[in-house]
């Protein structure tokens, strides 16, 4: 296991920044910079995408097609495009229903297995083109880009590599030129997207063929047409999946990852779930988790599961889970046949939303006093209130511009006097949030007794539920 460099650069300021704090390490005048180690123990920081994207901590996902009027979650490919007739759709609706709840972007499902496809491709005739949706001259994809632009949020695409129509699936390059043909439409011709989703699975064809998916070809396609959007799939390259469907990051979450342990799409060995889940402190890629799941049991909307939309209580949990734990959360909401949310659906964002803004409104650590110590591999960070406050919910965030180091924390209280350990983790990330038992204290310590470099925190913050 390679340590960063242990020399003991100690480092003690007091201010009274409160919730927002700046680095805590810093090169201390006397050590000269020194390229050679600085290369060795280079550790993997974000991009500027990668970073947007993980701020914006919310996404939403659309799950629609052929399969919203066929009652099924995986179409065969022998769908009639007729059945597809979403009388009312209204895909600001989607937009505003996200925006309202606290989205900053939205992903549409361009093409699922079934190979139907939301926009009138010149590549199949399997699309919105052959049915009655708008007379045959619709295109969700631009409905969907336009709705999010008049809004303000990122548009995002998922094109299923995984083609149950087309006739070249599982015929090598002829498959492979089909599909970039169609990712072409929709990289070049709807404007940016922030984010273009590749799922993972890989079955069979019409023919009873698989088929080989060539990832270079299909990277390097949107590096060209869409160089800020990042690239979600099981493995990368910007963005990974967290290993599950039920939206939960690891409670240890790192946002980097081994590439020869989290190979290729299509792997199904166990440990490679577990991989994804908790990342790796020694992963030379930054690759931060990105948590899917639905907010009804399907992703796809069916008509006996209206009762069993997620609660906000669930939400927020989930929230916790994946956002609370450095991973974004993105939570599918799928229209019906009318094409609309629906409006239990609504109601439950709604709420959600409401829940998340009562409680993070009012940090009662703003404006604290702050002191903080450090070293190379620890830090320890206090916070001194004006007068005493009651608490049970903590927010830490890792200044991860610089990467993610921080390998376990302890948050303590003074508590008649003394220290007592109301919170604990190992990793910190984008952002950590705790619960604890309600506490009333005047002082709070961070203690972090090991980190990969030297530890920054970005903020603390305290909230009362
Ligand atoms: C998986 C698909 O098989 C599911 O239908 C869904 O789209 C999920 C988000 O990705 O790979």
């Amino acid at each position: 296991m390679s340590r960063p460099p242990s020399s003991p650069r100690r480092r003690f300021l007091t201010t009274t920044a409160g919730a927002t704090m700046a680095a805590l390490a810093t090169r201390s005048a006397a050590a000269q910079p020194n390229p050679a180690r600085e290369k060795a123990t280079a550790r993997p920081r974000p991009t500027p995408s990668q970073l947007a994207w993980q701020r914006d901590e919310l996404a939403m996902f659309v799950h629609f097609t052929v399969n919203t009027f066929t009652d099924k979650e995986w179409g065969d490919g022998t769908e009639s495009p007729g059945v597809f007739n979403p009388a009312r759709l209204d895909a600001r609706q989607w937009v505003r229903t996200a925006k309202r709840g606290g989205f900053r972007s939205l992903i549409l499902t361009a093409k699922h297995h079934d190979g139907f496809c939301l926009w009138p491709t010149r590549t199949t005739d399997h699309s919105v083109r052959s049915s009655p949706f708008r007379g045959g001259a619709g295109d969700v994809v631009r409905e969907f880009v336009d709705a999010c632009r008049a809004e303000g949020l990122g548009a995002g695409l998922y094109l299923s590599p995984w083609d149950r129509n087309a006739r070249s699936y599982g015929q090598g390059t002829a498959y492979i030129d089909f599909y970039l043909a169609q990712l072409e439409e929709l990289l070049g011709g709807y404007g940016p997207l922030v984010e273009v989703w590749f799922d993972g699975a890989n079955g069979e064809g019409p023919n009873g063929k698989r088929q080989e998916y060539d990832w270079p070809r299909i990277h390097a396609a949107v590096r060209r047409l869409q160089p800020k959007a990042v690239m979600f799939s099981d493995s990368g390259p910007d963005v990974r999946w967290i290993g599950n469907e039920q939206g939960e990051a690891g409670t240890t979450c790192w946002s980097m990852v081994d590439p020869e342990r989290v190979p290729r799409p299509g792997f199904d060995a166990p440990w490679v779930a577990t991989a994804l889940n908790q990342g790796d402190p020694q992963g030379t890629v930054w690759r931060p988790g990105e948590a899917d799941v639905s907010i009804r049991p399907g992703w796809f909307w069916h008509p006996d599961q209206d009762e069993r939309v997620r609660s906000a209580d669930n939400l927020m949990r989930l929230y916790f889970r994946s956002v609370g734990r450095n991973s974004k959360l993105l939570l599918n909401v799928p229209p019906t046949r009318d094409g609309l949310f629906h409006e239990k659906d609504v109601a439950a964002l709604e709420a959600f939303d409401d829940r998340r803004r009562a409680l993070f409104e009012h940090d009662l650590l703003a404006g604290s006093g702050v002191r903080k110590t450090g070293g190379a591999t620890s830090a320890q960070l206090e916070v001194e209130l004006s007068a005493p406050a009651t608490f049970d919910t903590l927010r830490l965030e890792e200044d991860i511009e610089r990467g993610q180091q921080i390998a376990n924390h302890r948050v303590d209280a003074w508590v008649d006097s003394r220290w007592r350990t109301i919170a604990w983790g190992t990793t910190i990330g984008n952002a950590r949030l705790h619960t604890c038992a309600p506490t009333t204290a005047a002082r709070l310590r961070i203690v972090v007794e090991f980190s990969y470099a030297p530890p920054s925190l970005a903020r603390v913050a305290a909230f009362k539920a």
